[in-house]
């Protein structure tokens, strides 16, 4: 991998256990747990547990079976929280989709109407 990644962002550390997180799933290759600053009733962040940045450096360098773990946490997360009328998933990436961790994740957010939004 061409880029470095920074094992002492927070999410890393969460991942170690050395701080707090209040999980909703866990599996092999992934963690779901509640944002800590919610935007919605449903606010929910899936992570992979290796090394990734963003979306793209996943995309490109993970595992079939880390891809397949992310998806499953997903999954189980829209399984238990209340997202059956619908929500937004979000990656922000990087500097222009200001992204505040770098490590990958995915905003699960739910529970009411989102609004229209592309950028
Ligand atoms: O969003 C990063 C998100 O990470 C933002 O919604 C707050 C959330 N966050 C930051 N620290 C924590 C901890 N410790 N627990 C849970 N959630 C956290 P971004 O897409 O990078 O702008």
């Amino acid at each position: 991998m061409e880029y470095a990644y920074d094992d002492q962002n927070i999410f890393a550390k969460i991942l170690r256990g050395e701080i707090p997180n209040k999980t909703v799933y866990e599996n092999d290759h992934a963690l779901a747990f509640e944002d800590i600053t919610p935007q919605a009733p449903v606010h929910v962040l899936v992570i992979p547990k290796g090394p990734y940045m963003s979306l793209d450096h996943f995309a490109r360098d993970a595992s079939a079976q880390e891809h397949s773990g992310f998806m499953q946490a997903v999954a189980e997360v829209c399984r238990l929280t209340d997202v059956d009328e619908g929500f937004r998933a979000i990656a922000n990436t990087r500097a222009h989709g200001v992204q505040e961790v770098p490590h990958y994740h995915m905003h699960i957010l739910g529970g009411r109407p989102m609004g229209r939004m592309l950028a």
